[in-house]
């Protein structure tokens, strides 16, 4: 493998582009760098290292005619253009599962520090303001109603943990999950208006775009607490910060954002909103999970054996 041309289209984690290295003639964003360069490798590149927040256009493929295969570092690719990549006989891979029980502990820590409001605890107590009196009541989380939107791999292990919390769990995704204990609501304004707090867990992508809406949000209600560790596209941001700032929601949890790594200052200003960089995955051993199964994906293809973990849009059906 140790002539095969990868392109990096994103800043990949250390010790996996390290792995690449050793392995691979690795390209780091040469294609933004130095676009004179990549023109003339392009015609050499077999093999694209994404993450999940990467964009893989089209446009991109069209400039690398001896591409095979895409590894997406990351469970979602919904910046990788699918449809694309099969009309041109390009695998696409992403790494789904062993990132499951972070995503699932990240939307249980959220929920619990907005509602709790653990940043302003930890602050009251360092700013010294203890002394002076105690902080306000927050909110309970025990014994609530959770609603999840998009009920997958991830989604269930939350409801998992959320059943430990004494909570009811009730789900809206594309179509009910006859397996699954918990009610089904066919909309998100429906779950919305039977929850108190509602995490977003669905793919990104047009099929989700701005699914949870100033409708959704006005469902939810003044009680409420949204907890977004899916995409910033599936949310409305503007009808969020506007449902916020009016108290039509109580608060929120966001490690996802629209325009990443900005996030707008209205939403960083609010005291009952608790936000995280992206960090959902973002664990030493996670990271590595994800970075071995990535470069397996990428190895078995180059050894001429089926890849572990395709995207489903790419998977060979039995
Ligand atoms: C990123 C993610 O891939 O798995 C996903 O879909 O969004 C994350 O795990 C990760 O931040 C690497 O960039």
């Amino acid at each position: 493998m140790s002539s095969i041309d990868v392109l990096s289209v994103t800043k990949l984690s250390p010790f996996y582009e390290a792995h690449l290295r050793e392995h691979f003639v690795l390209h780091d964003r040469l294609h933004d760098t130095d676009p004179s360069a990549f023109a003339k490798i392009a015609p050499r590149i077999r093999a694209i290292a994404a993450s999940g927040e990467s964009k893989v256009s089209a446009e991109l493929m069209a400039q690398l005619p001896a591409l095979e295969i895409i590894s997406v570092f990351g469970v979602g690719y919904d910046g990788v253009d699918t449809q694309a990549a099969k009309a041109r006989g390009v695998m696409v891979t992403h790494t789904p599962n062993v990132l499951n029980d972070d995503v699932a502990d990240l939307a249980m820590g959220l929920m619990l520090a907005a509602a709790r409001q653990l940043p302003a605890a930890d602050r009251y107590v360092k700013e010294g303001k203890w002394p002076n009196g105690p902080m306000p009541l927050a909110r309970k989380v025990s014994g609530t109603r959770l609603g999840i939107v998009g009920m997958g791999r991830i989604g269930q292990a939350i409801a998992q943990r959320a059943l430990a919390f004494g909570m009811s769990v009730a789900y809206t995704a594309r179509s009910a999950k006859a397996e699954l204990p918990h009610p089904f609501y066919a909309t998100p304004r429906d779950l919305a208006a039977h929850s108190d707090y509602l995490v977003v867990i669905t793919p990104g992508g047009a099929g989700t775009r701005k699914l949870i809406n100033a409708e959704v949000l006005a469902a939810l209600g003044k009680n409420g607490v949204l907890i977004n560790v899916a995409r910033g596209s599936v949310v409305d941001e503007a009808a969020l910060i506007d449902a916020l700032q009016k108290g039509v929601i109580a608060g929120a949890g966001l490690d996802v954002f629209e325009s990443e790594p900005n996030v707008p200052e209205a939403l960083r200003q609010m005291p009952h909103v608790v936000l995280a960089p992206h960090i959902g995955s973002a664990t030493t051993a996670t990271r590595q999970a994800m970075g071995d199964l990535a470069f397996g994906n990428l190895k078995n293809h180059f050894a001429g054996q089926a890849v572990i973990t395709p995207v489903p849009e790419c998977a060979v059906k039995g």
